[in-house]
Formats: C-alpha cells, sequence, structure tokens
C-alpha cells in the first residue's frame, strides 16, 4: 500500500523534474543530457518523497509543493555529481553506472552541478512568486540553509579537510553532510503544508534523526570498504552490532517523535523508518 503511494509520489516527482530541465535552446542539449543521465539514473529520490509526504500529512494540493520537492532532488543530485569528483571522492561509479565526469568529462560534469544547484534556487523562487505566501518563503529560505554554508557543504568540508574527529565529532559531520538536506526535506514540507510551529518542531526533530540514521545504514553498507580505505566514518570506532545498536536508537527516538503527532497520519513514516534501516542500496 505504501510502496503503491511512494511510487506515485515518484512518477510526480519524475515528471516535474522533465519538465523542469527540458531545454529552450539548442546550445542547451550537451548539459541537457549530462543533467539528465545524473538527474535520472536509478535514485530512491528519498528527499523529494519526504517532503511530500509530510506536506500531505497537512495539505492536499500535491502540485502545491511539487517545485520544492524538485528542488531537493536538483540539490542532492548536484552534491553527488561533485562529491565524485576526481578533487573530491574519486569515484568512477555511482548507482551502478559510469559517474558524470567518468561519462561526460569533467568540465560538463562540474558545470551540470553548477546548473542544478541554480535551477533547484530559480525554481523555488519562481513557485514562491506564484505562490506569493509567506510558508513557501520560509520552506525555500530552510531548504538553501541546509544545502550551504552552515549546512551540506560545511559537512562535506569537515569530511574532506577534517583528520581527526572523535564519534561526537563524526555525527556532528554527518548531521551535516548527510542530514541536513534529509531534515529539511521534511521540516520543509511540514511548513508549506501549513502545520503548527509543534508540529514543525517535533518533524523537525524527527528528520534529524532520520538523517542520522540514514548516514549510518551507508556506515554499515560500506563497512568493509570504509575500513580497507581507512575512511573517517563511525566503522573506525564501532563494530557492526555497535552501528545497529546505534541505528536503532535513532529510530526509536523517530517513532516516538512520530507518537507526539496524534491525529495526523504518521503511518507512512512509521513504514519508512523500519523500511529504510534495513536497505540494501
Ligand atoms: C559535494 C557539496 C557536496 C556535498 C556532498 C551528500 C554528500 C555531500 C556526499 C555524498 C556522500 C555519500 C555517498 C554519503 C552517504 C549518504 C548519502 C547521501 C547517500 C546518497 O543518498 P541516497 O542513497 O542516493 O539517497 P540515491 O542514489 O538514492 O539518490
Amino acid at each position: 500500500m505504501f510502496k503503491n503511494k511512494f511510487i506515485d509520489y515518484i512518477t510526480l516527482i519524475d515528471n516535474e523534474l522533465e519538465e523542469i530541465i527540458s531545454p529552450m535552446n539548442k546550445y542547451q542539449s550537451i548539459m541537457y543530457e549530462s543533467i539528465r543521465y545524473s538527474l535520472f539514473s536509478g535514485g530512491k529520490r528519498l528527499r523529494p518523497v519526504l517532503l511530500l509526504i509530510t506536506y500531505n500529512m497537512f495539505s492536499k494540493d500535491t502540485k502545491l509543493a511539487l517545485p520544492y520537492a524538485a528542488s531537493i532532488e536538483m540539490i542532492h543530485t548536484y552534491s553527488l555529481i561533485h562529491d565524485d569528483l576526481p578533487s573530491m571522492d574519486n569515484d568512477d561509479y555511482r548507482r551502478g553506472k559510469l559517474t558524470a565526469h567518468k561519462m561526460f568529462g569533467e568540465a560538463l560534469a562540474i558545470l551540470s552541478g553548477d546548473a542544478l544547484l541554480n535551477l533547484a534556487f530559480e525554481t523555488m523562487l519562481k513557485a514562491n512568486m506564484e505562490n506569493n505566501d509567506q510558508r513557501a518563503i520560509r520552506a525555500s529560505n530552510e531548504i538553501s540553509k541546509s544545502a550551504g554554508y552552515s549546512g551540506m557543504i560545511l559537512g562535506q568540508v569537515i569530511d574532506m579537510y577534517e583528520r581527526e574527529l572523535d564519534v561526537k565529532e563524526i555525527l556532528y559531520m554527518y548531521s551535516l553532510k548527510t542530514g541536513e538536506l534529509i531534515r529539511a526535506s521534511i521540516t520543509s514540507g511540514a511548513i508549506l503544508g501549513g502545520a503548527s510551529e509543534k508540529h514543525i518542531a517535533v518533524l523537525d526533530e524527527f528528520g534529524k534523526n532520520l538523517g542520522l540514521s540514514f548516514q549510518i545504514q551507508d556506515d554499515i553498507l560500506d563497512f568493509e570498504k570504509d575500513k580497507d580505505m581507512d575512511k573517517l566514518t563511525l566503522s573506525k570506532y564501532y563494530s557492526k552490532e555497535q552501528l545497529i545498536e546505534l541505528i536503532n536508537y535513532h529510530n526509536d527516538k523517530c517513532k516516538n517523535l512520530l507518537k507526539q503527532l496524534d491525529g495526523l497520519n504518521t503511518s507512512p513514516f512509521e513504514y519508512l523508518v523500519d523500511e529504510l534501516a534495513y536497505r540494501e542500496i
């Protein structure tokens, strides 16, 4: 039942993305090809789905939230393209396919990431002008902050330049690098949908815990690889069993927070918390 609902969401998000990136100028076709390759290469669409689930807890008109959901996915895609670059993680493959720079060359990969980031802000601002609504402006601000100087990019900088992090610091880096965009997807969905301040605060906390749990799951998926490469992840300090305990701790927190949202339909989130904990990709 939830799976079908998520598939419906993904179709809406994909259509919105297709429309946003469709080229208007013949010279855009080179960039279009590369942007489309990365945007449609099998990503789970987790962040925009989180935004739409949260939004629909408070409001029914899903169409209004789609530009923001698509923008989050464009920001996420840009971050992966840039993360894979030789100057960062230097990865040849993502989602089992060649990375953008391997496929199109480094310059076009950088430019495609830049264009996606710009397109995300352009898309949100356009929707804000159409909506002329304070909530939409606040949601856009939430998304902007989460991606930038004190959010995801800061997390990436810590990851790349700090070599002596303890467990607490690694968790802080995770909360920025991976967590911020996940948290902001949920919080901005609540804001857009017209949630009360109390509900926004509870969902914000829920998003923080879900984001951490998601990154720790990633550590489990990459456990052997990270250990071989002596990567600065929680695997440096914890065994797989300890990581599972930590995931359970954050997932329990998520579920307890959902209980504070009585009267609202939290069942898609209850399902997702368990589903993500046992994900294999
Ligand atoms: C380059 C500014 C900049 C930031 C990069 C998010 C990030 C920061 C780097 C990604 C590193 C990484 C693989 C972290 C693990 C958690 C994570 C974000 C995984 C990818 O997210 P998914 O699983 O991706 O939602 P899909 O492929 O489903 O879209």
